[in-house]
């Protein structure tokens, strides 16, 4: 897969990406990242890429010029089209079935907006899908755009490693869209408490079905949400 992030602060990604599973997928060639500085599109001495908003209003806007002739080059960049999405939180909640979704894609291209907003004919010009991590407003679109990065880069095949696989993971098909059953390692006693029995036993089938109700158990305790989640969707497809 190949992914492009547009931004202003292309920095901040040094670190997220420079470690761990980021880091492995790229190194091994199962991911190719790839940022670009929407600033360097800037066309006046002063590398502007915002103004003040049309009709008043407190804040900045980033200006649509930049962005679009940034976007066109990046595209350029790679002769895949892409799939192109644009952070903001005015977009579709993202979750693991996002995360999946994206991750048959062969190309992303993520732009992450700053200041106030951004201009409508960026949204409208560049036929973007919008989305956003969570109800609540980041300064930018950066950490959004990490946060889908991880999900998806952890998906593609090879990227955990042999043993390690994302398919017990919380919200997975496996989970049943809920949350993941209790893991225990080492030692077999910590301050008083013990490893359940039942994973010692090695009794594969046993231990799976004790997971399974673990998950549906945790998940009605924790996040009953996730249940009503569920239902409504099957309602909605058996409807
Ligand atoms: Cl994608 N961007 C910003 N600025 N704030 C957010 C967001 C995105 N998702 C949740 N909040």
């Amino acid at each position: 897969m190949r992914i492009d992030i547009l931004t202003l602060f292309p920095e901040m990604f040094e670190s997220p990406l420079g470690h761990s599973i980021l880091k492995r997928a790229q190194d091994s060639g199962i991911v190719d990242i790839a940022l670009t500085n929407i600033r360097d599109f800037a066309t006046d001495n002063y590398r502007k890429v915002d103004d003040k908003p049309y009709g008043g209003g407190p804040g900045m806007v980033m200006m649509p010029g930049p962005v679009f002739d940034c976007f066109e080059y990046v595209q350029k960049l790679s002769p895949e089209k892409g799939h192109t999405i644009l952070l903001t939180p005015q977009g579709q909640r993202f979750d693991q079935v996002k995360a999946a979704e994206l991750s048959a894609e062969k190309r992303l291209i993520l732009i992450a907006g700053r200041y106030e907003g951004i201009d409508e004919r960026i949204r409208i010009g560049l036929g973007a899908e919008q989305i956003s991590i969570g109800d609540y407003v980041l300064s930018g679109g950066e950490l959004a755009a990490m946060i889908i990065v991880d999900a998806v880069v952890r998906l593609l095949a090879g990227a955990l490693g042999d043993e390690d696989s994302p398919k017990d993971d919380s919200f997975s098909e496996s989970a049943r869209g809920g949350l993941e059953y209790p893991q225990y390692t080492r030692p077999e006693v910590f301050r008083g408490m013990k490893v359940p029995d039942i994973l010692l036993s090695g009794d594969h089938a046993k231990i799976a079905e004790w997971r399974r109700q673990q998950a549906i158990e945790r998940t009605k305790k924790w996040r009953p949400d996730l249940l009503k989640d569920n239902n409504n969707k099957n309602e909605k497809s058996e409807g």
